[in-house]
């Protein structure tokens, strides 16, 4: 018999973790479609990121752009690159959309190029073939049986806003995004289930070119107020999205994300730890306090005083901020991070941020570290920061997958790896649920091979279906399904059917 205490507590609500869980796949934009010019769409920030063969700085050269680099993009025919072509989704879509169905994932994550809707990005109307596009792209998910996961911008600003306004630290920004928006919500808002106005808007801090369109300096800092303001536009820019989406199509669900790094103190020393908690609340919790609880927390003052940033706010900012925040949290993960106060303690790559070393953990080729457990350790901390319906919109393993042929010719791809990766880190979503948090979905990253955001790389595959296509730009573009397209298609047939694996 249960102590009266425990009946109470076992009588407290329950978060909707019984809820059966979204299983699906994403691509975005400018990392799929390809077709760079195409439709009358314009010039965005990605087709001018050259692929640079992977040295100690080739990812920074390429990821964090200066105005020589970007003027050398616009003129040059030799160089190679990526996002022009990507997956050449924009000629593949039917086809595509019909093999995601065939996987039978509950929803698909995609997002609009604002610059194949706007090419400059500050045209009063619409581009009709931008429209026409996302109309084919829209009713084929439809048709289909799919549910639509949008993220409305997903690092690819029009050119021009760069070169004419300076992206997003100029404020002006925020009206014209929230046309773009407007445009879209009009549209397909009733075709939309979940929405992100931003992807991954903490990148804006370590990406300032993919992330709020920032010419890196020829000397080589980013000005970090401009970084700081340019992230409160954006932030600004997320609640009007959110007022304006909750008058024009109310069904859907508004979401912020974060790339989520689920930081480890290197040692218990108290500094190691002091050091985890402070990189993790600016790094991490800063976007998601102010998208999902509606203001900056007080460890952003002392943090700004201490490196000298100085953000203007407009007159109803914070009040705008507190009155839209966002209906669930979403995160990517990847791998989990070390923090640490040594000097000398060794690095490794991860998503957008390297990291010390964890050496309980494997790594992949591009030196992000493997770790399942972390990410249960990231959604107990989210969810206990948010008390938000969370949703994983992005995970995944990059790997260099091998095209071969089997004794009949046809092609395959072997990707254990792969396979180990989701089946490791699917455990840990449902030890996450048995936790208590309310989970909504996964969203595999990259369910179709695309371009790697971060090393403009072809070659670092995350798919279930292969794309034959090199990082120059050369291949056939043929879809080839790998073995973890058969594994994840049981996997969420076996959920459906409730029998779990
Ligand atoms: C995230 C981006 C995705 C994707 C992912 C994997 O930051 O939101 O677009 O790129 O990282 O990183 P990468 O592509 O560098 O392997």
């Amino acid at each position: 018999m249960l102590a009266e205490r425990d009946r109470k507590l076992t009588s407290l609500p329950r978060p909707a973790s019984s809820r059966a869980l979204l299983w699906g796949g994403a691509t975005a934009s400018s990392q799929y479609e390809g077709a760079f010019a195409a439709g009358g769409k314009g010039l965005d920030t990605q087709d001018v990121r050259p692929y640079l063969p992977r040295t100690s700085d080739a990812t920074t050269a390429t990821r964090l752009l200066t105005r020589s680099a970007v003027e050398r993009a616009k003129t040059d025919t030799r160089g190679a690159y990526p996002f022009r072509t990507a997956s050449d989704g924009y000629h593949h879509l039917e086809e595509d959309i019909a093999l995601l169905q065939e996987l039978g994932i509950d929803i698909y994550r995609f997002s609009i190029s604002w610059a194949r809707l706007f090419p400059m990005g500050d045209e009063p109307e619409p581009n009709p073939e931008g429209l026409a596009y996302y109309d084919r792209v829209f009713s084929a998910v439809r048709k289909a049986g799919t549910k639509v996961f949008l993220t409305l911008t997903h690092y690819a600003l029009p050119l021009h806003l760069v070169e004419a306004y300076g992206g997003w630290t100029n404020r002006a920004l925020i009206d014209l995004y929230a046309r773009f928006a407007r445009v879209v919500f009009e549209r397909w808002g009733d075709a939309i289930d979940y929405y992100l106005p931003f992807n991954e808007i903490n990148a804006g801090y370590f990406s300032p070119w993919n992330g709020v369109g920032l010419i890196k300096p020829e000397d080589g800092e980013y000005n970090q107020s401009d970084v700081f303001q340019s992230l409160h536009h954006q932030f600004v820019a997320s609640a009007r999205v959110i007022q304006m989406q909750r008058e024009i199509a109310p069904a859907c669900q508004s979401g912020c994300m974060v790339a989520d790094f689920c930081y480890y103190p290197h040692t218990c020393s108290p500094e190691d730890n002091l050091k985890t908690v402070r990189e993790e609340q600016v790094n991490q919790w800063l976007a998601v306090d102010v998208l999902a609880r509606g203001y900056y927390p007080g460890y952003v003052d002392r943090f700004f005083a201490e490196h000298g940033i100085r953000i203007e706010l407009g007159e109803d900012d914070l009040e705008l901020l507190a009155r839209y925040t966002c209906d669930f949290a979403s995160i990517s993960y990847y791998q989990s991070s070390v923090c640490s106060t040594s000097e000398t303690a060794e690095h490794t790559a991860g998503n957008l941020v390297c990291t010390v070393k964890n050496p309980y953990l494997q790594a992949t080729e591009w030196g992000w570290q493997i770790d399942p457990v972390g990410l249960r350790t990231a959604l107990n901390k989210l969810y206990d920061r948010v008390r938000k319906p969370i949703f994983i919109s992005e995970n995944g393993m990059g790997a260099r997958d091998v095209l071969e042929r089997d004794g009949g010719g046809k092609p395959v791809v072997h990707d254990p790896y792969r396979v180990d990766y989701l089946a490791r880190h699917f455990e840990q979503i449902d030890e996450a649920v048995a936790d208590g948090v309310d989970v909504i979905g996964y969203i595999m990253w990259g369910v179709i091979d695309i371009v790697s955001a971060g090393s403009c790389e072809m070659e670092k595959r995350y798919g279930v279906v292969y794309v034959d296509a090199d990082n120059h730009g050369n291949g056939s573009f043929e879809r080839i399904k790998k073995d973890s397209f058969a594994w994840y298609r049981d996997f969420i047939r076996a959920r459906h059917e409730g029998t779990t694996r």
